[in-house]
């Protein structure tokens, strides 16, 4: 009846079949016919029972999330479904891939849904800085217990089938022929004549809530939201499918919807969900990629540990080379202490780990890494010391294998030209630890052959990474704008500000830490070897690792860590050492406030990102933004610094930033042309 949605009568049996690639998204040229089509089969005395079935690799996956912002066109999902609840002859969703939004709304529209074994089921709308609006918030906890929908609803984590039949969300789960089972499903409950009862009418579920109990998870919830309005709006859609006859629960939901969707936290969701997809895109088509079966990693320390379990985790054979069989033998152990942590944690079934053992092969000999189609290395952070691996690398590797260098910071030229195959060489910028950390910046150097980069950005995607592809510059996208920002950190605790106000300002921005916390996290002594290697110096933060105080692991750093805790505790010396730093350049401290600390830490983030922009080293504003919400924790609802430099408004930062630049003369603050020219067109583009 349309390309879109079509119909077919078997045996009494409706097959409704939407087919709207690649993700059967609920654009409104799927809403109308579909609607059509259900109204006519409600009508129809030759359907006896209706399935909602989709062609190509998955169920609904959601509204189309292209339509939010724009005027709604009806007929709304909400009516689908409303229409849906009126059919009084059995209705069923077939579902394969995933039923995700939307799509699982219009699914909890239906008396039944069955499933195939590999299916997956979730309302993932929150990672959008939404709520769902097609009365999933209502008709959820009706199925599976309040409880139960307000995690899956607030996580915005889809489950497993299985999980999902247990949970009372799915009535069947097949292992294969979906559709012939669905229909056989459809004809027996058509026969049966049992009665027939829409999710809204259920409310036995509802009933057994312990309401206390339901309280405290919401609280739980919403302490972790961190400035996040998508969560809360959740649970208090929950609450009201509790509290509220359906019908009221419906309209507060939608109100709710509507006020988040119109919202600024939203768009920059939205602008990360498509940023990232975009990044992963290679410019050029039909490009033939290469043949990559076994990865070669050279280096079992904590980051070659970590990106070996990254290709491991993804099913992939990896050769581990390190220099001596100690060394090797405490990789390989680390390694699997790490997958024990997994299974005892349940997120790893003790199979799964064996299996992934299995794919480890040790080794000291570069020898062992003929076969290998990538190989990645991630030895000390030292160009000497990369240049002769490379050298070596060169010797064995087979032609066309693809050798990475895993360098935060080096020149990727540079270590290109100690091989005879520069072709083939390129950055792979893990963050640590890589096998969680979800960011990879690709590094193109300036001779790295299309083939080899598209290869690995695929690669990215198969392994679960979200890649970007960056030029070479000193610290590459992220760890280069990451100089920028804490450039002014010291300066700010001289001039009076105290390391947990810093904080406070970044925490209360959205951050999950600020950067003093970071800094202990990660180990002061860290930076202070890196400043060390190049010369500089830091007047605080050298002082404090001169007193052993290297942050976390030793107890002491920017702050206190008091009996082995992880809570920091502002330390009284660290704010004397401060203030007698200050006095010996003669600084006289004086109040700051956030607004303070914004304007000088962030203002020269988004200038450095502009940059960047300048020189071509991103390609995309909109890639860095992916960079800053995946490997440095950028509050997603704000964007990432391009995206959030448009909410504070590009021509206050330039007004604040020649402010400081003619304050302290400073060229972090110097506003860059690309940033002006953001500030006049709204426009992020390289001049
Ligand atoms: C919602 O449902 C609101 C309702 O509660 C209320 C309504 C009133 N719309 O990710 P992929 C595109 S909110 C439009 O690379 P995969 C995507 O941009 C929605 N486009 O594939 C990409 O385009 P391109 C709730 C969409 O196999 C292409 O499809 N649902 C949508 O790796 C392939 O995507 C969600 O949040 C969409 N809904 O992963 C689910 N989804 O090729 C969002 C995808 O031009 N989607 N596209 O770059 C996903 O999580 C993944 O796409 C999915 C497939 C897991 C389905």
């Amino acid at each position: 009846m349309s390309n879109f949605v079509s119909i077919a009568i078997e045996n009494g049996v409706a097959v409704v079949t939407i087919d709207n690639p690649p993700v059967n998204a609920l654009s409104f040229h799927v809403r109308k016919p579909l609607y059509e089509a259900l109204t006519a089969l409600r009508d129809d005395p030759a359907a006896k029972a209706i399935v909602i079935a989709c062609a190509g690799r998955t169920f609904i996956a959601g509204a189309d999330i292209t339509e939010f912002g724009k005027p709604v066109e009806q007929p709304e999902l909400r009516a689908i479904i409303a229409l849906l609840e009126t059919i009084a002859k059995p209705t069923i969703a077939a579902i394969h891939g995933t039923a995700l939004g939307g799509g699982l709304e219009l699914a909890l529209g239906c008396h039944f849904r069955v499933a195939e074994r590999g299916a997956k089921l979730g309302l993932p709308e929150v990672k959008l800085g939404l709520l769902p609006g097609g009365g999933g918030t209502v008709r959820l906890p009706r199925l599976v217990g309040a409880a139960k929908a307000l995690g899956m609803i607030v996580s915005g984590t889809p489950i497993s089938a299985g999980e999902a039949k247990a949970a009372g969300l799915v009535d069947a789960v097949f292992d294969s022929d979906l559709l012939a089972e669905a229909i056989r499903f459809a004809s027996e409950m058509a026969a049966g004549g049992g009665p027939l009862i829409p999710i809204r009418d259920r409310n036995d579920r509802l009933a057994e809530t312990d309401i206390g109990a339901f309280d405290r998870q919401a609280t739980d919830l919403a302490r972790t939201a961190r400035g996040l309005e998508a969560p809360l709006s959740c649970a208090e859609a929950v609450r009201n499918a509790i509290a509220l006859p359906f019908d009221e629960a419906l309209a507060a939901e939608r109100a709710l919807f509507i006020k988040l969707v119109a919202g600024d936290q939203s768009r920059a969701q939205r602008h990360l969900f498509f940023a990232e997809r975009e990044a992963a895109k290679v410019p050029v088509k039909d490009l033939q990629r290469r043949r990559i079966a076994r990865i070669g990693i050279i280096g079992a320390g904590t980051m070659g540990g970590g990106i070996a379990m990254a290709f491991a985790n993804g099913g992939f054979p990896v050769t581990l080379l390190e220099t001596s069989e100690e060394a090797l033998r405490h990789g390989l152990a680390t390694i699997e202490k790490n997958y024990a942590v997994s299974v005892s944690r349940g997120s790893l079934t003790e199979e799964a780990k064996q299996q992934r053992l299995g794919l480890f092969k040790g080794s000291t000999d570069y020898a062992d890494l003929a076969d290998c189609d990538l190989i990645i290395e991630a030895v000390f952070e030292d160009m000497a010391v990369k240049k002769e691996v490379f050298g070596r690398l060169d010797a064995v590797a087979r032609p066309g294998a693809i050798l990475a260098t895993n360098t935060s910071y080096l020149d990727v030229n540079e270590i290109a030209a100690s091989t005879s195959r520069p072709q083939d060489v390129l950055g792979m910028h893990f963050f640590s630890p890589a096998n969680v950390m979800k960011l990879l910046e690709i590094v193109r150097a300036d001779k790295t052959a299309p083939d080899a980069l598209a290869t690995v950005t695929d690669l990215a995607r198969r392994i679960g990474k979200v890649a970007v592809v960056v030029g070479v510059c000193h610290g590459f996208v992220g760890n280069r704008m990451l100089s920028a920002r804490g450039a002014e950190n010291e300066a700010l605790l001289l001039e009076g500000a105290t390391p947990s106000q810093v904080d406070k300002a970044f925490t209360d921005f959205g951050w999950p830490m600020g950067p003093f916390q970071m800094g202990d996290l990660a180990g002061l002594d860290i930076g202070w070897r890196n400043r060390k290697a190049r010369g500089q110096t830091a007047v605080i933060a050298d002082t404090l690792c001169e007193q052993g105080r290297f942050g976390q692991k030793t107890g002491r750093g920017w702050y206190r860590y008091e009996g082995g805790s992880r809570e920091p505790v502002a330390d009284p010396e660290v704010e004397a050492l401060i203030r007698a730093k200050a006095t010996e350049r003669g600084i006289a401290p004086r109040a700051i406030d956030a607004e303070e600390i914004i304007e000088r830490t962030l203002y020269p983030l988004v200038n450095e990102g502009a940059k960047i922009i300048e020189e071509g080293i991103a390609a995309r504003a909109s890639d860095i933004d992916v960079v800053w919400a995946n490997g440095y924790g950028f509050p997603v609802g704000k964007g990432g610094p391009m995206f959030w430099a448009g909410l504070e408004g590009a021509a206050r930062i330039v007004e604040r930033l020649g402010y400081w630049h003619r304050q302290t003369g400073r060229a972090t603050f110097e506003p860059a042309p690309v940033l002006r020219r953001f500030a006049e067109t709204g426009r992020w583009e390289a001049l």
